[in-house]
């Protein structure tokens, strides 16, 4: 029988630590028809963030990439399906925020730039290498009960109308066009980032924050 396709995707540290923006986005993938082969909410050890990005070792974001993946929970999982690995990242759209069509998923939650609410594996060779990664180095495991776990999951975050989407976005357009540094955007990241996030330790939530506003620290410098 021939093997499906596979794909590793994760919902990052700013999908997850918004619970309902991430039951939205695995609830978009699973219209799609894919198959959930494994499925783990964990926290990313910075090793193994260093070695899933390993290709943007040389790049001046790594060091800054590896502690956003860090920062708080994910969701990894492993999605099965003919065309799984370009389809998710159809779905997904530019890497880039600000240029990712609007219907996208990245359009629609994404923070601004890289603070992207999702990585997704973008061809077959790199797919198998990050499935071998966190299968031996992430503790995520193929089970039978992996579809069902996300769907508990979305059942379990998908009510109500949570998005702060549009907040989070305005607080960092506004300290990167006003070159404001100040106490007020991180502790506005901070309650943001807290808002939705149950069953997520305070101390992931502000270390997200910390991250994002470091991004805008470097983008005010670089101007
Ligand atoms: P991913 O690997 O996370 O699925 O994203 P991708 O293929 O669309 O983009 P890639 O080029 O592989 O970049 C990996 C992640 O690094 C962050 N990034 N920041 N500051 C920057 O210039 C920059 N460039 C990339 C993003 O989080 C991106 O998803
Ligand atoms: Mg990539």
């Amino acid at each position: 029988m021939k093997q499906l396709e596979r794909s590793l995707v994760i919902i990052k540290p700013d999908g997850t630590v918004r619970r309902r923006v991430s039951a939205l986005v695995l609830q978009a993938l699973l219209d799609r028809e894919y198959r959930v082969s494994a499925f783990r909410e964990m926290k990313v050890p910075e090793n193994l963030a260093e070695r899933h990005y390993a290709v943007h070792k040389e790049k001046p974001f790594f060091p800054w990439l590896v502690r956003f993946l860090s920062s708080a929970p994910v969701l990894a999982m492993i999605l099965e399906a003919d065309g799984v690995i370009q389809g998710v990242r159809d779905a997904l759209g530019a890497t880039f925020v600000q240029k990712a069509d609007p219907d996208s998923l990245r359009g629609k939650y994404g923070i601004w730039a890289g603070v992207n609410i999702a990585h997704a594996s973008d061809a077959p060779e790199t797919a198998t290498k990050e499935i071998e990664l966190w299968t031996t180095q992430g503790g995520l495991e193929e089970s039978p009960d992996a579809e069902n776990a996300a769907r508990a999951y979305i059942q379990r975050y998908n009510q109500g109308d949570a998005d702060y989407t549009t907040m989070i976005r305005e607080v960092v357009k506004n300290a990167i066009e006003q070159k404001d540094l100040s106490d007020t955007v991180l502790i506005s990241l901070k309650d943001l980032f807290a808002r939705d996030a149950a069953g997520i330790d305070k101390s992931d939530t502000d270390t997200l924050a910390e991250v994002v506003f470091d991004f805008i620290r470097e983008e005010v410098v670089r101007e």
